[in-house]
């Protein structure tokens, strides 16, 4: 192995929401020395690649959708739409980083091709594409829980002559949809958010759909000055409500289902759908996500609202999702279902009529074939999991992640893995993650990455690992939370399910604001679940 030719207390790879505030808080709030490594080209993560047409943030949106630390930046940015699109999240991480001059410690276009724990040292070294060689304390994996794309692999489709893009790793150059023939795979948030801004130019779109989605209007508007005035007053105070309620900055209602008539539940329902957003969600009645019987009734009610916007009763019928209401990611149109309507745009319904080739112009399916010029893959990414699959950390005896990670991805706290020292992740499998506001969870969970860096340095200790029992006991916590729900019940990028091959576990902690409870106890008990051990001399 050559010679490292820099050292670093940490290395933070990923320049995302999460890697920008782990590179601030570690190096900015701690004095540490850190160096960031990114492949794309700037600042974003997710918000850098995924620039397809109509992407917008999906969860409680602007302002909510941001740092939270800083009141200077809650004072100076002006968030102008309900839900965010995707240039201006951009443009607010760009701000971010411009503001705290975080650009000059990131090596962007580089790929960390290798991550190598030493354990005489107690350093990781990392190797990248560029020929780097560096090595640091700390590895912070900040890879992102969207970013490894779901390529699907129909027989032939690289056969294919025509533009084909992934939502995933859309060009930076516009792409023009006029005059083309569009077939457009997937309908997650990415086909559904871009299908209608796609359909307003090209001649023809075609869905090819495989699961029927529950989509809700997102009713996007814009902020009034007043409401963004109001929401920079109480700023103090919404950071806490989200904090405490799982991610949400404003108290729901805790009305129960039995309390109501069936008229009275549908009359709420049909609030919350003319509200928009998650409301119908998060807002109706307690245990949606959890009481069968109550679930069904909401299914039942945004299937009765897709008939009512759908006009041909034939599409109408195919577009009506059967799984339980939210157990998939719940996805949040700007005239979805509408679009349907217009004369320019079609649906396969590929559970009746599979996809069987691909020619140089068309997709074949059992029953027809369909010319296209354009192929839009909106097949969404092997979550949460796989990008640190893809780094493939070697860790203690050069332990590989992929080879740890063979059956099910053990973790402790979503942040740490046995067997990998030092070894921190933001967003991991096992932690909130897409639960929760991910800005504020990535400051989090960075802010107790830090408290740990500080505890191991004033201890005079040189690695921090998880033991496999507290691994095991994290993956029981975490199944029977998930157990309580419908979450298992259904097929979804939660439970890996949408990736062949994929070890069918529930990837995330659905109790956000206990999860980061609990986090402040292993730290305030003295790192339990975690063994240490003393340092060697090779401190920075
Ligand atoms: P998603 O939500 O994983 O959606 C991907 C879609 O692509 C979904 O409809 C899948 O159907 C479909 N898909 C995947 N593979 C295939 C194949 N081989 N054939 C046909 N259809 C397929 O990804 P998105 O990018 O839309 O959204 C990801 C997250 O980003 C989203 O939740 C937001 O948080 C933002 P399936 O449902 O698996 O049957």
């Amino acid at each position: 192995m050559s010679k490292p030719d820099q050292k670093y207390d940490a290395i933070i790879i990923g320049a995302g929401f999460g890697g920008l505030y782990a590179l601030y808080h570690l190096r900015d709030r701690m004095g540490l020395k850190v160096r960031g490594f990114d492949s794309a080209g700037g600042v974003g993560g997710t918000w850098w690649y995924n620039r397809y047409p109509g992407a917008r943030v999906d969860a409680p949106s602007s302002p909510f959708y941001a740092y939270t630390f800083s009141q200077e930046l809650v004072q100076e940015w002006d968030w102008t739409e309900t839900q965010t699109p995707q240039a201006s999240v951009l443009a607010y991480l760009e701000h971010f980083a411009d503001r705290f001059d975080l650009g000059k410690d990131i090596q962007f276009e580089t790929w960390v091709t290798d991550a190598q724990y030493d354990e005489n040292t107690q350093d990781w070294t990392i190797k990248t594409d560029k020929d780097d060689t560096v090595t640091a304390q700390f590895l912070v994996c900040a890879v992102g829980s969207l970013f490894v794309a779901n390529m699907p692999d129909y027989p032939g489709i690289n056969d294919f002559a025509g533009e084909c893009y992934h939502t995933g790793r859309w060009p930076h150059e516009k792409v023009s949809f006029a005059g083309k023939r569009v077939g457009v795979i997937g309908t997650g948030s990415s086909g559904i958010q871009s299908i209608p801004e796609i359909a307003k130019e090209a001649d023809h779109v075609t869905v090819f759909q495989r699961t029927p989605q529950y989509s809700l209007p997102a009713r996007n508007r814009l902020i009034t000055p007043e409401e963004l005035a109001g929401y920079r007053e109480n700023w103090h105070e919404l950071r806490g409500s989200m904090r405490a309620r799982g991610g949400w900055p404003f108290a729901t209602k805790r009305r129960q289902a039995g309390d109501y008539t069936a008229e009275q539940r549908r009359a709420v329902y049909e609030e919350l759908w003319q509200e928009g957003g998650i409301h119908l969600a998060i807002n109706s009645y307690t245990g949606v996500l959890s009481d069968k019987a109550l679930n069904e009734e909401v299914s039942d009610f945004v299937r009765q609202k897709i008939c009512a916007i759908v006009d041909d009763p034939e599409t109408a019928e195919k577009l009506l999702p059967d799984y339980y209401f939210g157990t998939k990611r719940l996805i949040l149109d700007n005239g979805y279902f509408e679009t349907y309507n217009r004369r320019n745009v079609s649906l396969v319904d590929l559970r009746r009529d599979p996809i069987q080739a691909f020619t140089a112009n068309s997709v074949q399916t059992r029953d027809g074939e369909y010319p296209i010029d354009m192929l839009v893959l909106a097949t969404g990414f092997d979550a949460v999991s796989g990008s640190m699959r893809n780094l493939n950390p070697k860790g203690r005896g050069g332990l590989a992640l992929e080879r740890k990670w063979h059956e099910r991805f053990d973790n402790y706290l979503g942040t740490t893995i046995s067997g990998f020292p030092n070894l921190f992740m933001i967003h991991g499998p096992g932690a909130p993650g897409v639960f929760f506001t991910m800005p504020l969870g990535g400051e989090l969970t960075t802010a107790w990455i830090g408290e740990c860096i500080r505890y191991l340095r004033k201890n005079n200790l040189g690695a921090i690992e998880a033991t496999v029992q507290a691994e095991a006991g994290w993956d029981r916590e975490i199944n029977a939370i998930a157990n309580r729900t419908l979450y298992p019940q259904t097929n979804s990028w939660y439970m890996g399910a949408n990736i062949p091959g994929k070890p069918r576990q529930f990837l995330g902690h659905l109790r956000g604001s206990k999860y980061f409870d609990h986090l402040t106890e292993v730290a305030e008990q003295g790192y339990e679940g975690f063994v240490f051990e003393p340092a060697e001399q090779n401190m920075t």
